[in-house]
């Protein structure tokens, strides 16, 4: 009885889930994913029955065609005349293509761009003036030196690249979550690359920039000092793709219907504040789960917790361009934040997860060359060489016909004269492929009248040819400062022990002979055993809004999408439990049951031999580790709680377990001394404190770290 009617309760709880599923399908679709759309469904259908590329039905997918003797039963060679069989090995012997050549691994999601605030001064872009369109996205996030089978959480740089399908055509801002560039020339990118890539010789390290070449690259090129203490900074190792911010990087301009031209750069700040891994997590993580930033992202949007980041614009007016003390063209440098504000103008949702990876994450090209009317670029050096590369390494990753692929279409109707090459799949009519003709009547000089073509900015350019930069471009260590002396001092520690162990990891420590802080310079060479320098570059002492994460919390700090582990063992109080996770579960965080065995738990009072009245385990204690949640509460097992503890995390603990906690977190200067009206005891960030309510420190998962590891 017992049994059906748990069958019932399952099934009808299937039908739920199917129900949102529908729901959820119908209020995330946008106008991309219905274009998109027919391509799936015809896949969908011709999966009720197996046929070849060629559509000839096959019954037997599984043999390979073979000589029998009907005497004896054995068989004898494979026939290679079995088109069926061969059409399926050829297929898989060509399932690969190239991986980006950087930012090969990363993870993407459907999704809308809603603007709040028009901006007819700066531009006439419709989707930046009109509040009534919800314009279809697509969002990438990637790390930089890693091969598409590399860790999540190594420290990179993440890329950031969005896709806006505007009525007027693509429009993509390709970032990333670090404001500025390794290099101020595009000439530069090759070398910077093979640099930052495992080396040559034993194509070693993977995805990390601990190594001789990365190191030697930076000493010869001072310019790349600002972006290396951003590398070296909590930033390059995330704790989610949902919670870094995303930056243009480049400067552009935006262009409005007078003609007249004004800088910008573009920056997304996620609702839920900027947060990071520490350092012993992400390592760990990078063995443990090495796709935990793909499934955090993947798992958030199917719960139907959807990221959001707001977009922001910083502008500089033309007649400005020279007023301030570094080039607002030079890539690395960014716009300190109290010289030129953040104008926050709109706001993206990411709501969808892909059908297939490939198809969509895999096959989805960026171009910073894709602007639509009323944006435009600058002379800033790497954005020019950038223009070139994406649409030239798009030829040899995807084909000449890469426009064409479903996730890269805009939905404006596209017409030219641009034909054939591999893969084309577009059958054009007409008898004539080439422009002007006798059959199109407007000339080409009437296009030049309409207001919403693309109009170049007719930016006056005189000059001599030379191989060379602006002169303030030569300054390189001014900002690199202004980061340093913002950050926490609890960031300023995480940035040396980084430079450390990077350095530890070459034959020749060099930063040392680069010293953007005396006190850096001197802890990181005491620590790699190289010179400890005496005097240092005079710091200017200057800070800025906005670069210290501190600077950045979430708009409402909230425990959602947080995962909380559970940890039981047999005689658990099922109520405490049942309650509190109800409690987690109601703000939004998902609760993982931790059990010695990833079976049933019993509760006091069950007795084991019954075999029901059990909790199921989701996990047992060494299939899962502490580095992949956010929190735990009833700590049982020692190398759990005192990870979670050295990692920063809170740790709430009820009943039996706050002994045990005591005794598993004995650490000098720690008061273990609980609140003497409670038998509940949480420990957060090194900070005993007792509470009536485990919950609710679980839920303050935004509270300033006060020490660190
Ligand atoms: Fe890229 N970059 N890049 N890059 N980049 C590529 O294009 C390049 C730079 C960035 O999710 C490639 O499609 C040059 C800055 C992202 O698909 C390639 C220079 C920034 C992505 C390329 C830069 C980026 C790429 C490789 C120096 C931050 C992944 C595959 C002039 C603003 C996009 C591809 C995705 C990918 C070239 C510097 C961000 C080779 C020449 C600065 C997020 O075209």
């Amino acid at each position: 009885m017992t049994g059906a009617f748990q069958r019932l309760q399952e099934s009808l709880n299937e039908a739920k889930i199917a129900a949102t599923h529908k729901v959820n399908e119908i209020t995330t679709m946008n106008e991309k994913i219905v274009e998109m759309w027919p391509n799936k469904d015809s896949v969908e259908r011709s999966g009720n029955r197996l046929t070849t590329d060629s559509g000839t039905k096959v019954y037997d997918a599984d043999h390979w065609l073979k000589v029998v003797d009907p005497s004896t039963g054995h068989h004898g060679p494979s026939l290679l005349e079995d088109q069926i069989a061969r059409e399926k090995i050829h297929r898989f012997d060509h399932e690969r293509i190239p991986e980006r050549v950087v930012h090969a691994r990363g993870a993407g999601a459907h999704g809308y761009f809603k603007l709040y605030t028009p901006i007819p001064e700066f531009s006439s872009a419709p989707v930046l003036n009109d509040t009534a369109r919800s314009t279809p996205v697509f969002a990438r996030f990637s790390t930089v030196a890693g091969s598409r089978g590399s860790a999540d959480t190594v420290r990179d740089v993440r890329g950031f690249a969005v896709k806006f399908y505007t009525e007027e055509g693509n429009w993509d801002i390709v970032g990333n979550n670090i404001p500025v560039f390794f290099i101020q020339d595009a000439i530069k990118f090759p070398d910077f690359v093979h640099a930052a890539k495992p080396e040559p010789h034993n194509e070693v390290p993977q995805a990390q920039t601990a190594h001789n070449n990365f190191w030697d690259f930076q000493y010869l090129h001072s310019e790349a000092t600002h972006m290396s203490v951003w590398a070296m900074s909590d930033r390059a190792i995330p704790r989610s793709f949902r919670m870094m911010q995303g930056f243009g990087v480049n400067t552009f301009s935006l262009i409005n219907a007078q003609g007249e031209r004004t800088f910008v750069k573009f920056v997304w700040t996620p609702e839920l504040g900027v947060h990071s891994l520490v350092w012993d997590e992400a390592l760990k993580l990078a063995g443990q789960d090495p796709d935990f930033h793909r499934k955090d992202l993947y798992e958030a949007i199917e719960n139907g917790y959807y990221p959001k980041w707001r977009f922001g614009i910083q502008t500089v007016a033309e007649k400005d361009q020279d007023k301030f003390e570094f080039d607002i063209l030079d890539a690395t440098k960014l716009w300190p934040e109290d010289l030129v504000p953040v104008n926050y103008i709109g706001e993206m949702v990411l709501n969808r997860n892909v059908d297939e990876f490939f198809a969509e994450t895999e096959q989805v090209a960026f171009c910073t060359s894709h602007v639509v009317p009323g944006i435009g670029f600058s002379d800033d050096p790497l954005l020019q060489g950038r223009n070139f590369s994406y649409f030239d390494t798009q030829i040899t990753r995807l084909g000449v016909n890469w426009e064409q692929i479903p996730i890269n279409r805009p939905v404006c109707p596209v017409m030219n004269f641009n034909r054939d090459g591999a893969l084309n799949h577009r059958i054009h009519k007409g008898k004539v492929n080439y422009w002007p003709n006798r059959f199109e009547a407007v000339p080409p000089a009437s296009h030049k009248q309409e207001t919403d073509s693309y109009q170049e900015y007719p930016a006056r350019v005189v000059g001599l040819k030379l191989r060379v930069n602006g002169a303030k471009f030569r300054e390189h260590f001014a900002q690199a400062q202004l980061f340093y002396n913002s950050l926490a001092e609890y960031e300023k520690k995480h940035v040396q022990a980084a430079l450390a162990f990077e350095l530890s990891h070459c034959d020749e420590p060099i930063v040392y002979k680069r010293d953007i802080d005396l006190a850096l310079a001197q802890n990181v060479a005491n620590m790699v055993g190289g010179d400890i320098p005496k005097e240092g570059r005079q710091n200017h002492g200057r800070k800025a809004p906005g670069l210290s994460q501190t600077d950045l919390p979430a708009i409402r700090p909230s425990i959602e999408t947080r995962r909380v582990a559970m940890i039981i063992a047999d005689g658990f109080d099922i109520g405490v439990l049942t309650a509190v996770r109800a409690a987690l579960k109601a703000e939004g965080a998902t609760t993982w049951v931790i059990g010695p065995r990833r079976g049933m738990i019993f509760p006091t009072g069950v007795d084991p031999e019954s075999g029901t009245g059990g909790l199921m385990a989701d996990h047992h204690l060494e299939g899962q580790r502490s580095t992949m949640f956010d929190a735990i509460f009833n700590g049982r097992a020692v190398h759990w709680v005192r990870e979670a503890f050295g990692h920063l995390k809170p740790i709430g603990a009820l009943g039996d377990a706050v002994s045990f906690l005591q005794q598993a977190v004995v650490l000098p200067g720690v008061d273990l001394a609980a609140d003497p009206n409670s038998d509940e005891v949480v420990i957060s960030y090194g900070v005993v404190t007792g509470w009536k309510s485990s919950v609710g420190i679980l839920r303050s998962l935004d509270i300033e770290p006060s020490t660190s590891v």
